[in-house]
């Protein structure tokens, strides 16, 4: 494959050449003709150029932590490790969040030594200013913690979990239009 054209390629884009695929077991892998932008099937040992597509991934920040080195300030979402009816948020380096469907809160667990570190009750998602109960040698109580998807450069975190253009200097104002809103729904 080519990996300095310009084109957007996928398999639905491009069907196969007459009489491809045909290699059975033997050709997983395969490769694109760009003169006749069709796909071929081939062994897996053969060396071409390639090209990747990857979607952005979301990254969920969390904001308000108590000190502590190693704690992961952002997470992406897991979309194949689901517990109960949650994916997991997996910390960039040491944590991770999941859902305890038996005790019914979701949890931030460091990654090396499953120590629980913070627990909070939720039915959803955690997202939002929440009531976290941190257990920690560090530090051990009630925390309030934010969890958003907000872009820090152009975007203000609404304690809902919201995100407002932060360009809008009454961020405030709609974050609390957007709360009364909720609780009108
Ligand atoms: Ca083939």
């Amino acid at each position: 494959m080519d990996a300095n054209t310009n084109e957007k390629l996928s398999s639905s884009y491009a069907p196969f050449n007459a009489g491809e695929p045909n290699g059975k077991e033997m050709e997983n892998c395969v490769e694109l003709n760009l003169g006749s932008k069709r796909w071929t099937d081939i062994p897996c040992d053969e060396r071409l150029q390639t090209f990747c597509h990857l979607p952005a991934r979301t990254r969920f920040k969390i904001r308000g932590l108590p000190y502590r080195i190693g704690l992961d300030a952002e997470y992406s979402l897991n979309t194949d490790r689901l517990h109960g009816d949650f994916y997991t948020l997996v910390g960039y380096t040491s944590t991770w969040l999941y859902h305890d469907k038996t005790l019914g809160h979701w949890r931030l667990d460091l990654r090396t030594d499953k120590e629980t570190w913070a627990i909070t009750n939720s039915s959803d998602y955690p997202l939002g200013l929440r009531q976290w109960m941190i257990n920690s040698t560090e530090f051990s109580g009630l925390s309030k913690l934010n969890i958003d998807v907000c872009d820090d450069q152009s975007e203000y975190n609404c304690n809902d979990g919201s995100c407002v253009p932060i360009i809008d200097r009454q961020h405030a104002f709609w974050c609390q239009l957007r709360t009364i809103r909720k609780m009108l729904n």
